[in-house]
């Protein structure tokens, strides 16, 4: 435990931000290797992301099967998930139940906010500073999550607003009441998608503010297919195998075919299979959705006639369809999204062409008109990937502040090591294919990477490990190049933090995990490439 403040501070081989799947597996590997370390974690329990989002109707859209910790056999076979997708409430379960069964809750410590960590040059060493006080360590790994720092819209006049706020990436912990409320939400991305057809079920009114309309496909979810989870169970490690073999690290079921050059038959019935079936994998419909624009457009357009299909106003229904290409702004899953809109009670207000001029005590105006709700909800997202590490104050070699670093250039080399910041470690950094992945094998891959580098750093008789300014460049050019063969680029979106105003734009996330698996193994393999020793 760290200490209190007239206590010198605790030593530790490893300090670890954020007790999250990451810091959790963290942990796990780091004590295995018999390294000590402390999780620091601001939250009053465990989670990360799942223990804050909250909302109603939060369900991660990697199948249960997928979207779980691979490294212990006797805990993949153990558990069973109740449903296709899971609920928020399962995955914390999960968590939490991973927590107890490996004994970890005793080196976490919970309400416990990392205000700064600097490095210290001389001794080599990172000297954190908590909200309870001082810790030291020779390496320091941020397991802060790629969408854990919510972000608030500085719209005019929002702080006068009056009624309850709840953002869905900080939702209360005993949930919200919206019975007989009229609330307002702001935002239509995936937290506002799944949330928005249960608020709805609950409130008196809801008025949906959209600035920008996002492709969705129904999840499909279900009670879990015992024989599908038993066929699974049966070949657990090879099944892993074969999805980290996949561009995503899931299981898309990729077609082999271009969406133009098959005949609109034949492209029509796979749409529909594929909507049938539910979920993300409708993107692997056609091997060049994410690369060909005209490829694109037919699935976009597909998407667009079912809207058409589904929502009975059609003016509503225009404005619901989406512009931008399909998976460029990440594709969401749903629960009956779209229908939401034939409802009386709702109400999809465009703020794209007219702007919300100013809120107001009691709700907001747009040039249309005066909105007034009880309760207003922000599905605004987040400040992705850097944005967290960003709020710590992080202090690296000659004073240089990661902060600073990161405004004018948010890379690190592989994700994993920022040049200036000896012995630090990202899980999951700009760079990484983290939020283009199944996470969950993407933070396997990283901890046991990490892991494995601390202890040649060790053994070998190094005191410092860093990555070079050369590699971290090198790389962040290749992730660009990578993402400008496809379709991200083309719109607005929170993976090239163009959702946060005066944010570098720069793609974060590095497209293709075997590659990239390639590559990390490749450079510990060969002395850790990229990164240099002292
Ligand atoms: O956030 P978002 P999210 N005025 O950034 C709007 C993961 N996730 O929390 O597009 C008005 O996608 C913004 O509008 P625009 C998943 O990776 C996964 O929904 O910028 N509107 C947009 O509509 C996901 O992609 C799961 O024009 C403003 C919305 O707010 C990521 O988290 C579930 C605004 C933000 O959408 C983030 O999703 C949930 C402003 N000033 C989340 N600022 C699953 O596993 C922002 N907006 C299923």
């Amino acid at each position: 435990m760290a200490n209190g403040n007239n206590q010198r501070p605790q030593q530790y081989d490893v300090i670890v931000v954020g007790a999250g799947f990451s810091g959790l597996y963290m942990l796990y590997k780091l004590r295995k290797e018999g390294l000590s370390a402390i999780v620091f974690e601001s939250g009053d329990n465990i989670g990360g992301t799942w223990f804050w989002n909250r909302y109603p109707g939060a369900r991660c859209d990697v199948p249960s099967m997928q979207y779980s910790y691979q490294f212990d056999e006797q805990l993949q076979q153990e558990w069973e998930w109740p449903e296709r997708y899971s609920a928020q409430p399962d995955i914390l379960n999960y968590i939490n139940h991973v927590a107890d069964r490996f004994d970890l809750r005793r080196d976490i410590q919970l309400q416990t906010w990392v205000e700064s960590a600097t490095y210290k040059e001389e001794k080599k060493t990172w000297h954190v500073k908590t909200s309870k006080g001082e810790a030291i360590a020779r390496f320091c790994v941020m397991a802060t999550g790629c969408l854990s720092t919510t972000n608030t819209p500085d719209v005019p006049g929002i702080k006068t607003y009056a009624g309850e706020v709840f953002h869905t990436g900080n939702w209360p912990k005993d949930g919200v009441d919206f019975t007989d409320k009229t609330v307002g939400i702001l935002g239509t991305g995936s937290s506002a998608i799944q949330s928005i057809p249960i608020i709805a079920q609950q409130a008196k009114h809801l008025y949906v503010f959209q600035r920008t309309p996002n492709f969705s496909v129904p999840a499909a979810n279900g009670p879990t297919n015992q024989q599908e989870a038993r066929d699974i169970k049966a070949r657990y490690s090879k099944f892993r195998k074969e999805c980290a073999a996949k561009v995503t690290g899931y299981e898309m079921h990729l077609n082999e075919k271009s969406a133009v050059e098959v005949d609109h038959a034949e492209r029509i019935e796979e749409y529909e299979r594929r909507w049938r079936n539910g979920g993300l994998m409708f993107l692997g419909a056609f091997s060049d959705l994410l690369l060909n624009q005209d490829a694109n457009e037919t699935a976009a357009e597909f998407i667009r006639q079912k809207i058409s299909s589904i929502v009975e106003n059609p003016k509503v229904a225009a404005l619901l369809m989406p512009d931008h290409k399909v998976g460029c702004k990440r594709l969401c899953a749903d629960s009956g999204y779209y229908a939401t809109f034939n409802r009386d009670n709702v109400t999809l207000i465009d703020i794209h062409n007219n702007p919300i001029s100013s809120f107001e005590s009691t709700g907001l105006t747009t040039p249309n008109g005066k909105w007034e709700f009880q309760n207003l909800v922000l599905a605004t997202g987040f400040d992705a990937m850097t944005g967290a590490i960003s709020k710590i104050n992080v202090t690296g070699k000659q004073g240089k502040s990661l902060r600073d670093k990161w405004t004018d250039d948010p890379k690190a080399y592989l994700g994993l090591g920022i040049s200036g910041f000896p012995n630090l470690f990202t899980i999951n950094g700009p760079g990484s294919p983290s939020v283009l992945t199944n996470m969950l094998p993407s933070i396997e891959q990283h901890v046991n990477w990490i892991a494995d580098c601390i202890n040649w750093t060790e053994s070998n008789g190094f005191k410092s490990i860093e990555a070079t300014f050369e590699a971290e460049k090198t790389w962040a050019e290749h992730v660009n190049e990578v993402a400008d063969a496809t379709i991200f680029p083309t719109c607005n979106s929170w993976y090239l933090g163009a959702n946060i105003p005066g944010k570098k734009r720069a793609f974060l996330p590095y497209l293709g995990f075997p590659p990239y698996v390639d590559k990390c193994e490749s450079v510990a393999r060969n002395n850790y490439t990229g990164f240099e020793f002292s």
